[in-house]
């Protein structure tokens, strides 16, 4: 082929090309990928478009005073300084693809887990609800009150559900999946299953208590399961609370992992 010829090919090819991109811009299609974490010797394959990161309890009553409060009812020591992390962690898993769903612990005045709702008992005090043990708290998370406001630094931007639980008055739920009888739903799997979501890295309040049970229900409804070791912290009551709940979620087969270790492995860094 002459070479006028081959020079004439390859211009109409570049017009046709740019012609072809002009009339179908490329629209931003997520990209899913795929990648294996080796955490504790666990193996997990992950596809942002099937994580959902999950916010547990990111409420005042759970934070020690910052700006200008006086600090939440039943303050977790340190329990501000998950926002941070789940912060960055939130916008990045939204930005590519993947799912954010935040907890609201919202309990009515006059709550069974308050022990003001029971004369004579005290926080710490363990009663019996239809043959389930159930702690007893300081008054928290009311309804509408300030102390269940999400933390005024969570981002709620990136978050796609908030699944508000222990509303009833008469049930607790600490779990984001079940209530504390153990079999009423959240609604939270379901939303999960609709769209397809395979794993669920979990960061929040409390590591002992909410964080624990949902994270423990997520494993056994099947899901792989990631908790963000620096997005959580822990009550800590009664004492050696939080490193019993870790032992069970690591036995459990329930894998741990920092936010910057998850942010590189997932998007090559913040
Ligand atoms: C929680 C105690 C009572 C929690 C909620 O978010 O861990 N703990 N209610
Ligand atoms: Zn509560």
């Amino acid at each position: 082929m002459g070479y006028r010829v081959q020079v004439f090919i390859r211009n109409l090819c570049m017009i046709l090309t740019r012609l072809a991109y002009i009339r179908c811009p490329r629209t931003p299609t997520p990209v899913p990928f795929i990648l294996t974490l080796n955490y504790d010797n666990l193996s997990i394959m992950m596809d942002i478009t099937k994580t959902l990161l999950l916010e547990i309890d990111v409420q005042n009553d759970f934070c020690p005073a910052y700006g200008q409060n006086g600090g939440g009812a039943l303050a977790v020591p340190e329990g501000d300084a998950v926002v941070k992390p789940l912060n960055a962690l939130a916008a990045a898993v939204a930005g590519a693809g993947g799912f954010v769903a935040a907890t609201q612990d919202w309990h009515p005045a006059g709550h069974v887990s308050f022990a003001s709702s029971h004369p004579g008992k005290k926080t710490g005090d363990v009663i019996d609800i239809s043959g389930q043990a159930q702690g007893l708290w300081p008054d928290h998370c009311v309804q509408g009150g300030w102390g269940a406001d999400f933390h005024a630094g969570l981002d709620l931007k990136p978050v796609h559900l908030i699944v508000r639980k222990g509303f009833r008055k008469g049930l607790d739920s600490y779990s984001a999946f079940f209530e504390n009888d153990r079999k009423t739903a959240t609604g939270l799997e379901g939303w999960i299953r609709g769209l397809g979501i395979d794993t669920v890295i979990i960061g929040g309040l409390a590591t002992d208590y909410c964080v624990f049970f949902s994270a423990m229900d997520s494993k056994k409804l099947g899901f792989d399961t990631i908790i963000i070791d620096d997005a959580v912290r822990g009550v800590g009551l009664p004492v050696g609370s939080v490193e019993k709940a870790v032992a069970q979620m690591r036995a459990s087969g329930i894998a741990f992992a920092g936010s910057g270790e998850l942010s590189v492995s997932l998007f090559g860094g913040f």
